[in-house]
């Protein structure tokens, strides 16, 4: 695309130098006037560039929306992200990427959307996912048994927390098993699917959905959510936050297929909210309450109760706190 063209030589140029017109056209063999056509569209964009009539052309700022080439850019991964498909707009990522691994499955393929109009939370429930945010769904062909794979929404829910912090020094928690909270308000969630039988092809997606660069109102007031922008009064790079994640998540994939399940389970221990607390669970009709004593390897919840502990897994129970707000 001559768009990228163009940016790569801005890129490529020094810090503060500026690229002449002449050159963009000659290296790219497009006349001066497409040159500046395309530089406009960039600009509408986001990106920030400078134009000299004598010096040339300036790249300043690249757009903090989710852009492919600057998520290419900024991409430190293997294999996450070695594919990105980037709509403006989709029914729901994880819907369009499991459509992608049925026909081809290539592991780390990546799917963003600027928003989704039906975006899924578990058990079918409904992700509110206005512009904005990062909604991302990934696929993975993990080398893994079904039981294992399962680690894997245990170990983007570290990917995030740790990304959040590396980037903004903000600590978010989180709520077993998959729910990112900052002071007991969702700020992410994520949906692991397995696509087909896992016997036969071993493939997943990966949905995350982070609130960040909207403000909170775009959201249900019923909801019991927040959103980056309203923490940190700012906005950020969607694009550096995404890479961040495949990142961490591309290094916590490592661990899970190297067997050091006790790490992953250690660093989810660590960014958990509410262990040691008094905590209620439910599982359909019925009540258990107890201590919220950690998670197994397998990353069920075990709970300490009168007759004794117990596991829960994922899935099956909701959790609720007996004391805070937090949950
Ligand atoms: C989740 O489900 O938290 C998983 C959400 C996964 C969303 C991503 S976005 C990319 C990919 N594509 C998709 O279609 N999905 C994934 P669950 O634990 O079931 O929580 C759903 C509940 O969270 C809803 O019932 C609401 O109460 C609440 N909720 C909905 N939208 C929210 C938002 N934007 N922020 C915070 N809470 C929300």
């Amino acid at each position: 695309m001559v768009r990228h063209d163009i940016l790569n030589l801005l890129v490529a140029a020094q810090a503060e130098e500026y690229v002449s017109g002449e050159r963009v056209s000659q290296h790219l063999n497009v006349t001066r006037a497409a040159i500046w056509k395309q530089i406009k569209v960039l600009r509408e964009e986001g990106f920030v560039i400078e134009a000299q009539t004598k010096n040339g052309y300036r790249l300043l700022q690249t757009p903090f929306a989710l852009n492919e080439w600057v998520l290419k850019q900024v991409l430190t991964t293997a294999s996450l992200g070695c594919k990105i498909n980037l709509e403006d707009e989709l029914e729901s990522t994880n819907d369009r990427a499991k459509e992608l691994a049925c026909q081809s499955g290539i592991h780390g393929q990546v799917v963003l959307a600027k928003c989704q109009n039906a975006g899924r939370g578990r058990l079918q429930r409904q992700w509110e996912s206005p512009r904005g945010g990062l909604w991302m769904s990934v696929v993975l062909r993990p080398n893994l048994s079904l039981a294992d794979a399962s680690k894997i929404t245990l170990a983007a829910s570290v990917a995030i927390v740790d990304a959040l912090d590396e980037l903004f020094k903000l600590r978010v928690g989180i709520k077993w098993p998959n729910d990112l909270v900052f002071n007991g308000q969702k700020i992410a969630g994520i949906l692991g699917e397995v696509v087909g039988e896992w016997n036969a092809v071993r493939t997943l997606v990966l949905g995350m959905g982070i609130n960040v660069n909207f403000p909170r109102e775009q959201l249900s007031a019923s909801l019991n959510a927040t959103t980056l922008q309203e923490i940190m009064g700012y906005e950020v790079d969607l694009n550096k936050v995404a890479a961040t994640i495949l990142k961490n998540l591309e290094n916590e994939l490592a661990y899970i297929e190297g067997k050091e399940f006790e790490r992953l389970r250690l660093s989810w221990s660590e960014k958990a909210v509410g262990l040691g607390e008094e905590v209620r669970v439910l599982r359909g009709e019925h009540v258990f309450d107890g201590t919220f004593k950690g998670i197994s390897i397998d990353g069920a919840l075990l709970l300490e109760t009168e007759d004794g502990e117990k596991s829960f897994s994922a899935g099956e129970v909701q959790l609720r706190s007996k004391m805070t707000e937090y949950f």
